[in-house]
């Protein structure tokens, strides 16, 4: 994929997430620390985002938006970071990649803004198109399937066909754990790996510290789930990964060398 070595192995992203659910709006130097620790913990990449999208999360306006991840993006990238910019929005997308972001990694792609697919073929950066069925507000309203793999599969290839037919060349595809799905849903579309990977292009998977593992883990608080987020790391980077996104890079970075190895 263009601007990203090979490494024989899964990548490693690290959540920056700049908003008022992980750093006060008053500390944006917290959040440049936090990437820059996440960098020196093995990130291979971090993925900058300035909007909540936690289950009924409001929007936010675009200038706050702009506000809050341009200066992170700038900081990171000018230390030599490959940053992605975590964002729906078009014009965040061309300022991010402006300031120095090397990916487009949109939650809901390409159905959040009409313009999205263009601008990003436009500026000839990767992209991730995450399975989405509507805004954070009110998705799991959109959590009904008859058969969630089938179903998940068939709206990501629509994703990967619309953002390639409007000039897009690097396409990953990530299945959205949590995005309109339930408990169930997200194990049975982590059991059927290999049905997302025959979609044919690479696949990220953003499991890290979300409610299903705290339900799993009889309801343990998000910060206490990173080791059952490494052991999802695990299984995917066994099965051949592109990338997993997750808030604890030391653990992931450690499963994902650990598989590296194994399979050498
Ligand atoms: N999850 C969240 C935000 N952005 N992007 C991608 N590609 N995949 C995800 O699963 C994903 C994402 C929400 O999780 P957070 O609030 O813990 O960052």
């Amino acid at each position: 994929m263009r601007g990203f070595p090979e490494l024989g192995r899964t990548r490693v992203m690290g959540i920056v997430n700049v908003t008022p659910d992980s750093f006060s709006d008053a500390h944006l130097h917290d959040a440049l620390t936090h990437g820059q620790r996440l960098l020196e913990a093995g990130a291979d990449l971090v993925d900058v985002g300035g909007e909540s999208t936690r289950p009924g999360a409001a929007r936010v306006p675009c200038e706050v938006e702009l506000e809050r991840v341009l200066p992170v993006i700038r900081a990171l990238s000018g230390e030599g970071a490959d940053v992605s910019v975590d964002t729906t929005r078009a014009a965040v997308a061309r300022a991010a990649v402006e300031a120095g972001a090397v990916m487009v990694n949109d939650v809901s792609g390409g159905l959040g803004d009409p313009d999205m697919l263009a601008t990003v073929a436009e500026l000839a950066v990767p992209y991730v198109a995450m399975h989405w069925r509507g805004p954070s507000a009110d998705m799991q309203t959109r959590a009904t399937y008859d058969d969630v793999v089938a179903e998940v599969c068939q709206e990501l290839s629509d994703r990967r066909d619309a953002a390639e037919a409007a000039g897009v060349e690097d396409v990953v595809l990530d299945p959205g754990l949590g995005f309109a799905k339930h408990a169930d849903h997200n194990w049975a579309l982590l059991r059927a790996l290999p049905a997302l990977q025959a979609l044919g292009r690479p696949l990220l998977i953003g499991a890290s510290r979300k409610a299903f593992l705290g339900a799993l883990l009889d309801g343990r608080p998000a910060p206490q789930r990173d080791a059952a987020t490494a052991a999802i790391t695990t299984l995917a980077a066994k099965a051949g990964v592109w990338g997993v996104r997750v808030h604890d890079v030391a653990s992931s970075a450690d499963a994902v060398r650990v598989v590296a190895e194994l399979a050498r």
